[in-house]
């Protein structure tokens, strides 16, 4: 396996930080023992940890007015999958990417899988695209894909997404993650009950099509492209449509795709409850589906979010297997620098769910101590698990610091000598 960033640099920053790095991880072992917490215990579990990055997040995104591309940006998925490679190799994170389909076409899916492998990733679940028409389609997705009012049109959606779970299994994968853009911008446009007809009857016939192990994981959003209604609009209509299709279809949970000030840890709970909690599309948001880096806004959201998937690992119902990944548009930031920090914040939360005292959160909740409850959930959001992470990552050969290594690597700097420059233009949300 050849990595991009030298071992020898990240052995180097790792040794000049090795002595601070102990320090900190005992205090903090110190601190957790006097609650009874074993931090090795807490750290194995963060190492066990991981969350997909988006193959389509390697590139600038931008907006529907510009788009600002940088110098060294990836232009097609074996510079994605390098700019990935980067990403895992320093934070050990983020082992599996999730590929878009038309956009990292290939024409051979198993020499992708091993060029992949050769970079230490594997694929996480592939994401069809029905939102947009590309180049030579017999059919315009203008009047909508899987809902679409023409037959044929909703012919060539139902193929490309049986396409693509034929491209997912060359590649390894075992989720199709559908969210479609169907929707109307005008009252009167669409029959809301015959277009959900549509859209379930098409589904069925991808659903008819995922082998035994695979998961439909069906993502919901209120608008956009589609302003006045969404066909899948929110969690209600994305639960009865997996709950419709059957077992292997599941709900996908975009952070950025619900109506302001939505309660989304307590959708979870819900989505859990009826066994449908099928993944996560994290990034954050402050107006709507801005696609924000993971915790830049609303990191409290992140924790409360983490903890009640800590609470469904502990209550797996009829099971618990979440799809985590990043779904972000780095529109100002380098992709990579993004990914990087995005992937802590995700594992943060994640750690600090896990120091929840949840038998002093449940025994309070019981006792209708509310106070107490919410210090419960305090204590673990308030503390620093930095070291946490920091050790779980440099035990498995990551960087101690991830963005220092990254930076003194120059590797964009080298992709920008190497690789061919972006074209200007609108950006894909
Ligand atoms: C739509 O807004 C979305 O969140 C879906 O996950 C798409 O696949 C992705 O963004 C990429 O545009
Ligand atoms: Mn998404
Ligand atoms: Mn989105």
């Amino acid at each position: 396996m050849i990595l991009p960033i030298s071992a020898d640099l990240i052995a180097e920053h790792n040794h000049a930080h090795a002595a601070a790095l102990d320090e900190d991880y005992a205090a903090l072992g110190r601190k957790l023992a006097r609650v009874g917490i074993d931090i090795e215990a807490v750290k194995d579990r963060v190492a066990g940890f991981s969350v997909a990055v988006p193959s389509w997040g390697a590139g600038r995104g931008g907006t529907r007015f510009a788009k600002f591309p940088i110098p060294g940006e990836p232009t097609n998925i074996h510079e994605k999958l390098e700019d990935c490679a980067v990403i895992n190799q320093l934070s050990r994170v983020t082992p599996r990417v999730s590929p878009h389909f038309p956009w990292d076409k290939v024409s051979d899916y198993g020499a992708l899988r091993e060029e992949a492998a050769s970079l230490g990733l594997g694929f996480d679940a592939v994401n069809s695209n029905t939102f947009q028409d590309q180049p030579g389609q017999a059919h315009s997705y203008s009047t909508g894909s899987l809902s679409s009012t023409v037959a044929a049109t909703r012919q060539q959606a139902v193929e490309h997404n049986i396409e693509c779970i034929e491209i997912g299994r060359q590649l390894g994968s075992t989720d199709l993650t559908v969210w479609v853009g169907d929707g109307t911008n005008f009252p009167g446009q669409q029959d809301f009950a015959r277009s959900l007809d549509r859209y379930l009857e098409a589904a069925a016939q991808v659903y008819a099509a995922l082998p035994d192990d695979w998961r439909m994981l069906l993502e919901h959003k209120m608008f956009e492209p589609a302003f006045y209604s969404t066909v899948i609009s929110d969690w209600g209509s994305s639960i009865l449509a997996a709950q419709e299709l059957g077992p292997k279809a599941k709900c996908l949970v975009d952070l950025g795709h619900h109506a302001p000030n939505v309660n989304i840890e307590q959708i979870v709970a819900r989505l859990h409850r009826f066994g449908k909690l099928g993944g996560f599309h994290f990034n954050d948001s402050k107006y709507g589906d801005d696609d924000l880096d993971s915790g830049s806004i609303n990191p409290h959201q992140l924790f409360l979010v983490f903890n009640e998937l800590a609470e469904a690992e502990a209550n797996p119902r009829d099971g618990f297997r979440p799809s985590y990944m990043i779904d972000q548009s780095h529109n100002v930031t380098d992709p990579i620098e993004s990914m990087l920090s995005s992937a802590e914040a995700i594992a943060q939360c994640y750690a600090k769910a896990n120091l929840v005292d949840r038998a002093a959160l449940h025994a309070a909740q019981e006792a209708n101590d509310t106070m107490m409850a919410f210090q419960a959930l305090r204590r673990a959001y308030t503390l620093d698990v930095s070291p946490i992470l920091a050790k779980a990552r440099v035990e498995a050969g990551g960087a101690y610091d991830v963005l220092a290594v990254y930076r003194d690597s120059r590797y964009r700097d080298r992709k920008a000598q190497e690789r061919r420059a972006v074209g200007l233009g609108a950006g894909i949300v």
